[in-house]
């Protein structure tokens, strides 16, 4: 069987240690190179047994290196200007940012939920990983839209710190002592804020218009309902989600208890009477998407309340995209 070789592009930052702790869980065997920019480049970092020099991202480090895959996470301008080039060598991107997401040529995945889309690779060479929040909704989203229908979805997201890199990060860290934030425009300590990433002409943020309009894409409805909130919280680790969901057809509550239990990637964690629910506390370092608070919206016909957690880093960000490498390595030894 071949061997395969995948780089890992922002092998330093956040992602990157996250991408490398789950492929040594999984030990996948394969060869890796490790890139990130200049200021990394020439440090030593020990991975799957052995220690690999960063090398630099630039035009050429991927000509002629038998790469199979690579996974980016080093921000989105990076990946519009290095992914074609990566491609262009006979390399398939899984790209972490938002820079491929909505190119109709570029397959959007969560294996969970649309693994059929994977193919599409061949378009471009590239396949784009979710915004994290979308990720864990969609698995939560997709066994309920297999049995009853989605209608409409309304999201409003408690989401953590570690969604916005280090910066975000220490200021929570460093916000706890005191200190004024850098990254977040009010002190995220003791607080929420109602604005992830930038504001749109239409009032809403880039977060919220991100999760619109990746939910649509990922589960095939172009023309679904759905609108957003996304909320920073004081929470270093997991996303969480309130997800008001309207299906079409009516339903039993213990059928959507059935469809959600037997949903591979999802746990339901639902016993009000032991005050069992999804905690993002107990979701860190792990790769489910867990579901609770599971009851039935008596304000619509066919209404479902839920509450989703995962963490944002490994199911959001770099287990998601791991488990895309595996299902394409499948692919070619099939
Ligand atoms: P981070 O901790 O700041 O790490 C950034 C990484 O990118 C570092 O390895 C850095 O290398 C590298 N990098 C930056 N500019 C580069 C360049 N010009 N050439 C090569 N490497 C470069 O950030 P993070 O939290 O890991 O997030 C990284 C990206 O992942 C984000 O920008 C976002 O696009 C994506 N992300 C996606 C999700 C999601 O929802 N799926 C969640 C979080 C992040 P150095 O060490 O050399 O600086
Ligand atoms: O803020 C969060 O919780 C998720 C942030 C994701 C993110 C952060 C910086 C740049 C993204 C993303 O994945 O959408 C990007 C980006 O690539 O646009």
């Amino acid at each position: 069987m071949k061997r395969y070789h995948i780089a890992i592009v922002g092998a330093t930052g956040m992602v990157g240690r996250t991408f490398r702790k789950v492929l040594e869980e999984r030990q996948i065997d394969a060869d890796y190179t490790l890139l990130a920019s200049a200021r990394s480049a020439g440090s030593v970092i020990h991975f799957m047994g052995k220690d690999h020099i960063v090398q630099v991202l630039n035009e050429t480090c991927f000509e002629g290196k038998g790469i199979d895959i690579a996974l980016f996470s080093a921000g989105g301008g990076t990946s519009l200007t290095y992914a074609p080039i990566a491609a262009a060598a006979g390399v398939v991107v899984v790209d972490n940012s938002s820079a491929w997401r909505m190119d109709p040529a570029v397959p959007l995945v969560v294996p969970e939920v649309n693994a059929d889309a994977i193919p599409q690779y061949k378009n471009k060479g590239i396949i784009a990983n979710p915004n994290c929040s979308t990720i864990q909704a969609v698995v939560a989203l997709k066994p309920l839209h297999d049995a009853f229908g989605l209608k409409r979805v309304i999201y409003s997201t408690y989401q953590a710190v570690s969604g916005a890199g280090q910066a975000g990060f220490t200021d929570l860290e460093e916000g706890l002592k005191g200190v004024a934030p850098k990254k977040f425009p009010y002190p995220i300590a003791g607080n929420v804020l109602p604005h992830i990433d930038v504001f749109l002409p239409n009032g809403y943020t880039k977060e919220e218009q991100k999760m619109i309009d990746e939910t649509r894409k990922i589960m095939g409805l172009p023309e679904l309902a759905v609108t957003a909130t996304t909320v920073r919280v004081p929470v270093f680790h997991g996303h969480s989600e309130s997800i008001n969901i309207e299906l079409e057809r009516p339903f039993e509550m213990e059928q959507v208890f059935d469809a959600l239990r037997s949903f591979e990637g999802l746990v339901v964690e639902d016993d009000p009477d032991n005050n069992l629910y999804p905690l993002p506390i107990r979701a860190e370092d792990t790769d489910p998407v867990y579901v609770g608070r599971i009851r039935r919206d008596f304000s619509v016909e066919n209404g479902i309340n839920l509450w989703c957690v995962a963490d944002n880093i490994r199911k959001g960000a770099a287990t998601n995209a791991v488990q895309i490498a595996e299902a394409l390595i499948k692919l070619w030894n099939s």
